[in-house]
């Protein structure tokens, strides 16, 4: 007999449209349905829980199949907008110790504007957050030169930069200890090889591993929802969708400078306290990025999230 009164804690592993998977603290699977309706304070989320939640069910009739009654209180979660025009927003995972971007400069080529986006909105919800460029083994000249130069950029904003080859293995040891005992997120386009790095961390772990087209240079679309892989030294690393793009969600004009370290540094320097570095007089990030101190890209991409913001 099931105890159905009986309520369980567990970690959500995966979450599709139709069942959500969660591993018992006992280390049971369960498939789960969720009864009511959960909800962010004043936003429609596409997901009620996400990969990462933590929850309490109770089993159905069912052997193995419970519901959730309960959503424990976030310690984070990454968010975005279900669609560029959409009001709706999906949470990509929750209670999350660190992001990473996947970044490839070619097959596909992740941008700067795309990249601005998604580390504002770690950064704004306070995850920690690097970039890892994968497809090392692929770049010419030229692109490995564009890679330093980004290199150059984000470190100087303030974001740990990492460069590996999932295919040649390159710098894939170093990349095993970043992730080893934390709950880590992997985010990018698709075919940037999310997949396929979590697989040369562990090769026990099989992540479904996609094509690049010939015709577009892109992934496939391949991972279709988030789910946890847990690490042999324990911790998580969280594999997502490829995403096009990262619509912002629940941000305010007036707070997006903070999201930008190396211009929140400035901030006191700039002549009035509630400076948003555009038109004000004696503003310490213009004269940063006159003399260097603030790159012109990450300027411009600050200036295109606050138009595109403005445009809401
Ligand atoms: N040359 C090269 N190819 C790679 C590398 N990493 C991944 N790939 C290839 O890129 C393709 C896409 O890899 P996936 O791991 O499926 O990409 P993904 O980011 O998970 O894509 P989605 O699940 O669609 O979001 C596969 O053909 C991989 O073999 C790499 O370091 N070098
Ligand atoms: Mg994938
Ligand atoms: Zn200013």
């Amino acid at each position: 007999m099931i105890d159905k009164k009986r309520s369980l804690s567990g970690l959500v592993e995966k979450s599709t449209g139709s069942w959500i998977y969660v591993r018992s603290t006992e280390g049971k699977k369960y498939r789960c349905k969720v009864k009511g309706r959960f909800r962010i304070q004043g936003i429609r989320t596409t997901n009620p829980v996400a990969a990462g939640d933590k929850v309490e069910f109770r089993l159905s009739d069912d052997e193995g199949e419970g519901v959730i009654h309960r959503i424990l209180p976030r310690e984070n979660y990454i968010i975005r907008k279900a669609t560029k025009l959409s009001k709706e927003a999906h949470i990509i995972a929750a209670n999350l110790d660190h992001a990473y971007l996947i970044v490839t400069l070619a097959s596909p080529r992740t941008s700067t504007g795309f990249i601005d986006r998604f580390l504002v909105t770690a950064t704004g919800y306070f995850i920690p957050a690097s970039l890892i460029f994968n497809k090392l083994d692929i770049y010419d000249e030229l692109e490995l030169q564009h890679m330093e130069e980004l290199f150059r950029i984000y470190k100087q904003a303030g974001y740990s930069c990492y460069a590996v080859s999932a295919l040649r293995g390159d710098n894939i040891g170093q990349t095993r200890e970043l992730v080893n005992g934390k709950v880590n997120l992997f985010a990018g386009h698709s075919g940037s090889g999310k997949s396929a790095l979590i697989k040369a961390i562990d090769p026990n772990l099989n992540p479904r591993i996609g094509e690049i087209s010939e015709a577009h240079q892109k992934g496939m679309h391949t991972t279709t929802f988030a789910e946890m892989y847990p690490l042999e030294g324990g911790g998580y690393i969280i594999d997502t969708p490829g995403i096009k793009e990262f619509g912002l969600v629940h941000f305010n004009a007036t707070e997006i400078h903070r999201c930008f370290p190396e211009m929140d540094r400035l901030l006191p320097h700039c002549q009035y306290s509630n400076c948003t570095h555009v038109h004000e007089p004696g503003c310490a990030v213009k004269k940063g990025v006159e003399s260097g101190e603030v790159s012109e890209l990450r300027y411009n991409s600050y200036l295109s999230i606050l138009n595109d913001d403005s445009q809401r």
